[in-house]
């Protein structure tokens, strides 16, 4: 390639924006309890114009090792200045020999070669992919914006509404779960997850299958609340027709996944532990998962999630799109993603007031009609929706952090 594009030639200066927002109901899961959600987000300024994202760690790293306060700190220390020194060696260059033309991945992502060059920039640091994703976004946010393209004709996008699921919580008692499960019933949601730990699994589930009868779309995430012992107690999660069985063991442990997926008939799918293309092909090859949950912050990216996407593509293997209690601007970012061909599933994709009385960004609202239980894809520049400034001033929880 003779023709280079780095971002530090158009990076100008990078801002980072801590925020609070409260949840509309406490969310709890295997690993804790959460009433706000603590986001951190970047807007990158560039000679092209503004971009902006949203990071997904979470307060506590409890869920990933990663968590707001230490992607901040990345941010500011190393990464912020990878990416403003100009340390980037261009675009990506695929490692697959020769890629199709007009299509795929591949092509995706050359048509954003700012973005593109953003992960190598920051490949010197180990790890922190949240972070990362967090600055590609912004970046790719910028860049779209000044080629007046949206997300979802970037990533490859077949379809203008996506079908969504709601995530939800732990509750307090067996009644309250299913009022809860009733409420978005009502409201269209087309899937319900439940999650699950250890004395909170076959009685709930059970309730909730009841609930929804047999035609109910329904699955279950244990945040690897799980060890190997407890592989016959998830099998008999089977009579329950579930979907599928988000995550049950450690992150690291390919192995006690691949055991179950052998024991049960639910098909299992992983979320932690997939971390980028490699891990995800290494994970389906070993049996440890037959569904992948994309999360581009887990994942690096939204370009590393579009060469996951397209290889499971591929070897058919459907994929669905995660979610992290995202603001409305991780969410149209989302949405998009979940626009694309490979994503059978619907997403952790659910409308702003699920998560908050009042978005960051112009709220997701469900559809009606025909569209129920779907959210309409964002179809303007960049991310197609705006960052409300005085909201961003509003809900600060630090004061913001300029780097140039
Ligand atoms: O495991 O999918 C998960 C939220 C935070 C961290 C991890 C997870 C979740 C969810 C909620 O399940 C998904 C959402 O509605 O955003
Ligand atoms: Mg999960």
């Amino acid at each position: 390639m003779t023709e280079q594009t780095t971002v530090p030639a158009r990076l100008e200066a990078i801002e980072l924006h801590r925020i609070e927002v409260p949840l509309v109901r406490p969310f709890e899961t295997s690993f804790g309890r959460e009433t706000v959600r603590e986001a951190l987000l970047v807007r990158v300024r560039t000679e092209a114009g503004d971009g902006w994202a949203e990071c997904v760690a979470g307060r506590e790293p409890f869920y990933s090792s990663e968590y707001v306060d230490g992607a901040a700190a990345v941010i500011e220390h190393y990464l912020g200045p990878a990416l403003l020194a100009g340390a980037g060696r261009g675009p990506h260059e695929p490692d697959d020999g020769p890629q199709p033309v007009g299509g795929g991945a591949a092509s995706a992502i050359a048509s954003v070669p700012a973005a593109a060059a953003v992960g190598p920039a920051l490949a010197v640091v180990s790890g922190h992919r949240m972070a990362k994703a967090a600055l590609e976004a912004a970046v790719l946010d910028a860049e779209l914006r000044a080629q007046g393209r949206s997300m979802a004709e970037c990533f490859g996008a077949v379809r203008d509404w996506v079908d969504c699921g709601v995530s939800v919580g732990i509750a307090p008692t067996l009644e309250e779960l299913l009022d809860e499960v009733a409420g978005y019933v009502e409201q269209g949601y087309r899937r319900i997850k439940l999650k699950i730990k250890p004395g909170w699994d076959l009685v709930p589930v059970g309730a909730v299958r009841e609930l929804l009868g047999p035609a109910g779309l329904l699955q279950v995430d244990a945040n690897t609340a799980y060890r190997q012992a407890d592989i016959p107690l998830l099998a008999e999660l089977d009579r329950f027709g579930l979907l599928l069985i988000e995550q049950p063991f450690a992150e690291e442990d390919l192995a006690s996944h691949v055991q179950l997926a052998a024991a049960c008939d639910t098909p299992v799918c992983l979320d932690e532990s997939i971390l980028d293309r490699t891990t995800a092909l290494d994970a389906i090859e070993r049996g440890a998962t037959s569904i992948v949950n994309i999360k581009p912050g887990r994942m690096g990216g939204y370009l590393e999630s579009l060469r996951v996407h397209e290889a499971c593509l591929a070897l058919e293997v459907p994929v669905w799109c995660g979610g992290m209690l995202e603001t409305g601007l991780g969410r149209a970012a989302n949405v998009a993603l979940a626009a694309l061909p490979g994503f059978l599933l619907p997403g952790d994709t659910s409308a702003s007031d699920r998560y908050y009385a009042e978005d960051l960004t112009e709220p997701f609202v469900l559809g009606t009609g025909e569209h129920r239980g779907q959210l309409a894809v964002p179809a303007g520049p960049g991310t197609g929706v705006a960052v409300r400034e005085e909201l961003v001033q509003a809900w600060a929880s630090a004061p913001p952090l300029l780097l140039r």
